[in-house]
């Protein structure tokens, strides 16, 4: 696998900090921190892992991981505090140095602009991915972004997870804006779309070169029985998940059982809409966790694991195999699953490189020699690089480049600091980064595979 693209990833507010510094305005998660209830322990990002200012250090561990790609969102509110108007030159200087320090040390830069971290005026005051204004204004930060790294970033993503955004901020309200609703996600998720592709065709009309795409989260969805009906279902939730996202970009349209079930509810693309998204990645991104049964009616035996949610639209049911080990979030750990979704991708949108933008596993690490011990985390990653190696090898899927999620223990949104996915341990005391025994072993990963 010569050009395959080995990586971790990471989030501006997850680990950046420094968020009164270099002229950063406030996003919607340092508002959304401070509203009790929300955040596990009432846990922010103002620290995070420092890497505004630890950012060498950062490399550093990237460099004897082994790692050829890094991928690491900027955070729009340092590039333009309030989400409008002019640059900010200290926003832009430290990404500069970021990509420059891994491109000395020979680690490709992957770069996500929006990871959750709307600035703040635009959601008070302009009603977030609500506002239709809002296309017009990411196009204007993305373009900032293109100008300002262009030249040395070649590999582009507009979004990450725009399902949890939608979803999660707009239908359970579980993230900001904290909003429930069963049609504002389909509204900001149209909006979302939209946005992306007037940055992707400003990209492109850029001279700059390079490719850029999208990254969208998806769960594997086995059938719970053979029955038509259940297939149908893990096909519908499949399309749910990773359709709603993809088939725009790809197609230029929704999932047709989407326009069917959703109705008057789910916003339809103009014509020129259409023409504009379709085509609109290079190639596709996927952020990939875990797995569930789905079932067209509710499972007599299996362990129920919710229902999804705006399950209404899907009319599917979701369970798991108790014997199916679980890790600290708790997610099913279920490598086939991995496989057979990267199978699915390759057959519904063919011709399209994947990358696997997100990859990992939670455990729980009471302490730091739990944590430097992390036996599950090992294994998880042993186990999915091998199923995903399978689909290449055996299914022959286009996989590009896989990115453990994540570098270090961070900001893990609504369960702040007490979920940790990291492969090197920050200690809460003085944050001094130390490898994990799974540095290690995606360590020896890489270097096998090479
Ligand atoms: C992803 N869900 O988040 C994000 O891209 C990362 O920032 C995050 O740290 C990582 O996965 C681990 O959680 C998700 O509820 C958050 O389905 C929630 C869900 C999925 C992904």
């Amino acid at each position: 696998m010569k050009h395959f693209l080995w990586g971790t990833a990471t989030a501006a507010y997850q680990i950046e900090g420094g968020v009164s510094e270099g002229g950063r305005g406030w996003s919607v998660w340092d508002a959304f921190c401070r509203i009790p209830g929300r955040v596990k322990g009432m846990a922010d990002g103002d620290v995070g892992c420092d890497s505004f200012h630890r950012f060498a250090e950062d490399v550093k561990m990237m460099k004897l991981l082994g790692v050829n790609a890094y991928r690491f969102s900027i955070s729009w509110p340092r590039i333009q505090p309030t989400g409008r108007g002019e640059a900010n030159p200290a926003g832009i200087a430290y990404y500069d140095r970021l990509i420059d320090l891994l491109l000395e040390n020979g680690i490709t830069p992957f770069v996500t602009l929006y990871h959750w971290d709307l600035p703040l005026d635009l959601q008070m005051a302009h009603d977030g991915w609500l506002n239709p204004e809002i296309v017009r204004d990411f196009s204007r930060y993305a373009k900032i972004c293109f100008d300002a790294f262009g030249d040395r970033v070649k590999h582009w993503i507009t979004f990450n997870e725009p399902w949890c955004v939608a979803r999660l901020g707009h239908g359970s309200g579980c993230f900001p804006p904290g909003r429930v609703s069963d049609s504002e996600p389909y509204s900001a998720g149209h909006h979302m779309l939209l946005a992306h592709a007037h940055a992707a065709r400003l990209f492109r009309e850029g001279s700059g070169g390079g490719v850029i795409g999208i990254a969208n989260n998806c769960d594997f969805r086995e059938p719970l029985t053979d029955s038509p009906e259940d297939r149908e279902a893990a096909q519908r939730s499949l399309e749910f998940f990773y359709g709603w996202f993809t088939d725009p970009v790809v197609f230029g349209d929704y999932p047709r059982c989407m326009r069917e079930r959703v109705g008057s509810r789910l916003p339809e693309f103009t014509t020129s809409e259409q023409a504009l998204l379709k085509g609109s990645c290079d190639f596709l991104g996927l952020n990939h966790y875990t797995t569930l049964y789905a079932s067209a009616t509710p499972p007599a035996e299996q362990s129920a694991d919710g229902n999804g949610g705006m399950n209404a639209d899907q009319e599917v049911y979701l369970s798991a195999d108790p014997a199916w080990e679980q890790n600290d979030m708790p997610w099913n750990i279920v490598p086939w699953g991995f496989r057979k979704l990267l199978n699915w991708i390759a057959a519904r949108y063919p011709g399209y490189a994947v990358y696997v933008t997100e990859n990992g596993c939670t455990c729980a690490e009471p302490d730091a020699a739990a944590a430097l011990n992390d036996e599950q985390r090992c294994r998880f990653l042993r186990d999915y690089t091998a199923a995903m190696q399978t689909a290449i090898d055996e299914d022959g899927v286009d996989v590009r480049g896989y990115f453990c999620w994540t570098l270090m223990d961070n900001f893990e949104w609504v369960h702040g600091y007490g979920k940790r996915l990291g492969l090197i341990r920050v200690s809460p005391d003085n944050l001094e980064r130390v490898p994990k025994a799974s540095f290690y072993a995606y360590r020896e990963i890489i270097r096998n595979s090479r």
